[in-house]
């Protein structure tokens, strides 16, 4: 599609009727306006193609990732100046702590002192907490943006939060870097009222196959956090590594935790550990969810303690790649109060819903086995509060009420196992859909990527992006889908630059799938929005990979 095309049409189209345009005064303006019309996705034209957009002087409103569900641009941009100050409501802690993350993020780049203050004076970066804007629930907010003043208004504290991050990304990209800029630091005009599609919107990152320190994951945390993921699962024990210290059985960490693919250093979480991690992802308002791999992926833990072998005898570490060979002993009750000491010690730290028993690729546990084993455990996970998750073969045994499956398959897993997984969300297990053709992030892009597996073939941008949670799994109602999540094994990963570049780009797509409207979901405008991701996620030195599908800007 030429550049003529798509703006003679944007002109054409419903756009002026709907859009309430207020005050184009210079064709700049209105040109920049009608831009964000395209990119925010309302309109169904395809996209402005790199070279042929000038650089406008604001940032069209709308411009982010995730889409939002509502977009009016309108009046005088709001600019950030020397002298403004980000006002918080004076009753609510959490809104001041918000403010002090984003002047944190600002100051910088700035250079400005931005104070962030309770005084009731107008004008400013205003940071509101509305009780009676119900409408925007758990995670929704409002930003509206004037000449005068910058307003963000949610119901509760994660709202505001996200309205942090389309804040940073209605502005320049190098709002991002760490020393001082000399840009105008100007917001569109107009409002955006937003709230997700789901509830759960999630990234995995397996810190079994190779170990990642505290700081590495907060890294990634940080990330995350900017396209409104809120659920982070962290895979602590596989075949190669035990990672979370358990009081009670201490050798799963200190020696089940001691290796990793390769056989490196390993390590593990202490519970002061777990717990940083644990408050940096409160802090930006994303959930952990801890998973335990049972019965198979858990050779470190019958390497750390022969009893829990139905041999009695421990086998040895394990560094290479393989999956499939290593399970708990179904039948000895020794195993029932392992995991009744591990699922209580871990419940306890943690204070999210959920806790993820794993029970995938249980190929060493007969099907008998398998079934018996879920029969007794989830219980165990409900015992201690928790909702049980587990990848998507526990529908091959009873899912316990309220559980949800992740589905992992893809287009070649055969139908019978399809079925099974859409009857049991016919039946009430939700769904977490991680296809591993489209959100693996540890997939290559192409053959040419020096890193990741292809089992699941090659996932280019386009492809992690272009599908649709709700009707994805032929015979699952769309009701029953809780989310999506963005999974990252780590058997080829070992470093935050490796997470970074299987991650971005593709990761933002996922997080778009997870909060946006359906109504926005178009390859052509999102791959011009996911563009403009490329000078920020340089600023923030994110080394992703330039997928040759995105008309990243060439500055
Ligand atoms: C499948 S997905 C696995 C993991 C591997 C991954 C590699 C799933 C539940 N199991 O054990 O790390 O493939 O892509």
């Amino acid at each position: 599609m030429t550049a003529v095309r798509l703006l003679s049409t944007t002109v054409a189209t419903p756009v002026e009727g709907t859009q309430p345009v207020r005050q184009p005064r210079t064709f700049p303006r209105l040109f920049g306006s009608l831009l964000l019309v395209v990119a925010a996705g309302i309109s169904t034209v395809g996209a402005v193609p790199a070279g042929a957009e000038p650089a406008p002087a604001v940032r069209p409103l709308g411009r982010i990732v995730p889409a939002p569900a509502s977009v009016q641009p309108g009046g005088a941009p709001y600019t950030l100046t020397p002298w403004t100050r980000i006002r918080v409501d004076d009753h609510s802690r959490e809104a001041r702590q918000i403010g002090t993350y984003l002047a944190r993020i600002l100051r910088p780049s700035t250079g400005y002192a931005l104070p962030v203050t309770d005084d009731h004076l107008p004008g400013g970066i205003r940071l509101r907490l509305s009780p009676r804007d119900q409408g925007l629930g758990e995670e929704g907010y409002r930003l509206e943006s004037t000449r005068g003043s910058l307003t963000l208004t949610a119901h509760k504290p994660a709202g505001l939060f996200h309205a942090v991050q389309t804040l940073r990304q209605l502005l320049p990209a190098s709002v991002e870097k760490d020393s001082r800029q000399q840009v105008p630091w100007k917001v569109a005009g107009g409002t955006i009222t937003d709230t997700p599609r789901y509830a759960y919107r999630g990234a995995m990152l397996d810190v079994s196959r190779h170990f990642f320190t505290v700081d590495q994951v907060k890294r990634y945390i940080d990330q995350l956090a900017l396209y409104k993921i809120n659920k982070l699962h962290l895979h602590l024990s596989d075949d190669q590594g035990w990672r979370i210290a358990i009081d009670s059985w201490p050798r799963l960490a200190t020696y089940g935790g001691s290796t990793q693919v390769g056989g490196g250093r390993g390590g593990h979480y202490t519970r002061k550990d777990y717990q940083e991690i644990l408050g940096h992802a409160a802090s930006r308002y994303l959930e952990v969810v801890p998973e335990i791999d049972m019965p198979g992926h858990t050779n470190a833990a019958l390497a750390s303690y022969a009893e829990l072998n139905c041999s009695g005898i421990a086998p040895p570490l394990y560094t290479g790649t393989d999956v499939g060979f290593s399970s708990l002993c179904v039948p000895k009750p020794v195993t029932y109060d392992f995991v009744d000491d591990v699922v209580r010690e871990l419940a306890a730290l943690t204070p999210g819903r959920y806790l993820h028993i794993g029970g995938d690729e249980a190929h060493s546990t007969s099907h008998a086995d398998y079934v018996a084993f879920m029969d007794k455990v989830q219980p165990i996970v409900a015992k201690y509060g928790k909702t049980v998750v587990g990848w998507h073969q526990l529908t091959g045994a009873t899912p316990a009420k309220g559980a949800l499956a992740q589905y992992w398959g893809l287009d070649g897993t055969s139908d019978a196992e399809k079925a099974q997984v859409a009857r049991a969300a016919r039946n009430g297990t939700g769904l977490i859909l991680s296809p591993a053709d489209r959100v693996y992030l540890d997939m290559k892009y192409n053959k040419d990527t020096p890193l990741g597996l292809d089992w699941a073939g090659f996932v280019e941008v386009r492809r992690s992006y272009d599908w649709d949670p709700a009707t994805y799994l032929p015979g699952a109602p769309g009701s029953a889908v809780a989310g999506v999540e963005a999974p990252l094994w780590s058997e080829t990963i070992s470093t935050s630059d490796h997470i970074e570049f299987m991650a971005f780009p593709r990761l933002p797509g996922v997080a778009e799938l997870g909060w946006s409207p359906a109504s926005t979901h178009d390859w052509e405008a999102y791959k011009v929005r996911l563009a403009a991701q490329g000078p920020r996620m340089a600023a923030l030195g994110i080394d992703f990979y330039r997928s040759p599908q995105v008309p990243w800007p060439s500055a």
